[in-house]
């Protein structure tokens, strides 16, 4: 799990790379079971029941609930709620 706190964008002027302006917003990323469409909560490649299930099973939860899931808090925000059903529901069929 990486948590983005700083980065440093530099363009390729040669021979002195100028640094670009940008925000770091300081979210997750999970290597190899990061989910390549939003709202594949097992990480299998498609947004489908099972995806569903799996959040509904963590649904209304947040970090410190026995159901938390991680995976089900697809818009990062520390709950599993009707916005991340959402995004599921609007990528819902789609494969990686
Ligand atoms: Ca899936
Ligand atoms: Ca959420």
């Amino acid at each position: 799990m990486l948590h983005l706190q700083d980065t440093l964008l530099l363009d390729n002027t040669y021979p002195f790379p100028q640094d670009i302006l940008h925000t770091t917003v300081d979210g997750m990323v999970s290597a190899g079971t990061s989910a390549a469409v939003p709202g594949d909560v097992n990480g299998d490649g498609t947004v489908d029941i099972y995806d569903a299930i799996l959040l509904s099973g963590a649904y209304s939860s947040n970090p410190s609930s026995p159901n938390w899931n991680p995976d089900a808090d697809i818009n990062g925000d520390q709950s599993v709620d009707i916005y991340d059903a959402i995004i599921l529901a609007g990528h819902y069929g789609e494969k990686a």
